[in-house]
């Protein structure tokens, strides 16, 4: 089964294809939606931007289309970034160095990630959409090289200290709100 996976975000796919695999969904072959794909991300929540990216994917390739909208909510910034999370400021670095500039005054510093799923078919209905969450703090100082994004200043809820970018691919699949959405989409297609 061929699904248009509707993202330009590499390391969406690189996850995406990771934690497929070790679903063992080898049956199907995500792609990925022509060059210049970036559909306006208007919605309000991470659900709406979600079917948009879906639609467009599904409208543009009329494969089965899955995509993934997600961000960083922090609860003393009131759920900031959250769908704003890769408009933040202009670069992954400066990203993080105005959220932790914001966090800075406060003491609750708990955060989560969240990703919305959106699958359409074939013939260009949603058949399946839900969510998946990963919860945790935002570090005082950034630690760690892999993942992307906000990965170093997230400490893992359960992981000893550990930002997201610590962790080994496997580990932040196994707990990441996009491993959490994945499985759920995988289940309902197995
Ligand atoms: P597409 O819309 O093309 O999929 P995007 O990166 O613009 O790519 P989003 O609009 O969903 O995607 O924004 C997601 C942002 O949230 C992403 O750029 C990161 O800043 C942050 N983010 C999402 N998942 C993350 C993760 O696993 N680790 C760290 N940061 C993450």
């Amino acid at each position: 089964m061929r699904i248009v996976f509707a993202t330009s975000n590499p390391h969406k796919l690189k996850e995406l294809k990771e934690i497929a695999d070790s679903f063992g969904a080898e049956d199907i072959e995500f792609v990925l939606p022509p060059e210049g794909f970036d559909p306006d991300e208007t919605g309000t929540t991470f659900e709406e931007n979600s079917l948009i990216k879906a639609k467009e994917a599904h409208r543009l390739t009329g494969l089965p289309a899955l995509a993934d909208d997600s961000g960083l909510c922090v609860e003393c910034l009131n759920g900031e970034p959250g769908i704003y999370s890769a408009r933040y400021a202009d670069t992954p670095q400066a990203r993080i160095d105005k959220l932790l500039k914001a966090v800075e005054p406060f003491e609750n510093r708990n955060a989560k990630f969240v990703c919305a799923m959106t699958l359409i078919g074939q013939d260009g209905d949603v058949i399946f959409a839900d969510r998946g969450e990963c919860h945790g703090t935002i570090a005082k100082t950034q630690a760690g090289n892999g993942g992307f994004g906000y990965d170093p200043v997230f400490l893992v809820k359960g992981k000893n200290g550990l930002t997201m970018a610590e962790l080994s691919e496997e580990e932040k699949n196994e707990v990441s709100h996009r491993g959490n959405a994945l499985r759920k989409v995988l289940e309902f297609l197995k």
